[in-house]
């Protein structure tokens, strides 16, 4: 059984998901109308990526016999001014996900809740990833600038992930 201090947190955590899989669904907007396809494909994909993650959190509370409940998910942004622009929001807000999911942990240690401390080490490992992948995309696009050739190989590049 799942206690309702860590119950709560779990809650709002399938919400920070959720949001996050909204952030990423608008730049796949924001991505398609600028013509950049290869990005859009790969937020596509990390937008269906952040709904598992919700999911595993909505799972969890479920067969911990814990209650899910659900709040109204926060408006992403709709504009961006450039890919790096876009990219470097998507690392900054992984950043927050891994301030979040640290919180969580340390709360499962004080609630001595053994389970959900085994649960939430997927999502510390996923999250160096998460990290990382956003992390070496940035420093790319930082080295490119604005030069278009270079910008529609590092599209192409990025589309592969949603093939
Ligand atoms: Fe759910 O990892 Fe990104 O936000």
């Amino acid at each position: 059984m799942i206690g309702d201090k860590v119950a709560d947190a779990f809650n709002k955590q399938i919400n920070e998901e959720i949001a996050s899989a909204y952030i990423y669904l608008s730049m796949v907007g924001w991505f398609e109308q600028a013509g950049f396809e290869g990005m859009a494909a790969w937020m596509r994909a990390q937008w269906q990526e952040e709904l598992g993650h919700a999911m595993k959190f909505f799972d969890n509370i479920v067969s911990r016999g814990g209650k899910v409940v659900l709040e109204a998910v926060k408006k992403p942004k709709t504009d961006w001014t450039s890919p790096l622009e876009a990219f470097t929001d998507a690392y900054k807000h992984e950043q927050y996900i891994t301030g979040r999911i640290n919180d969580l942990v340390e709360l499962a240690r004080k609630e001595k809740d053994n389970a959900a401390e085994v649960f939430l080490s997927w999502f510390v490992s996923e999250q160096v990833e998460e990290e990382d992948s956003t992390q070496k995309i940035v420093q790319t696009l930082e080295k490119v600038k604005d030069t278009a050739g270079a910008l529609v190989m590092i599209d192409r590049e990025l589309g592969r992930r949603g093939a």
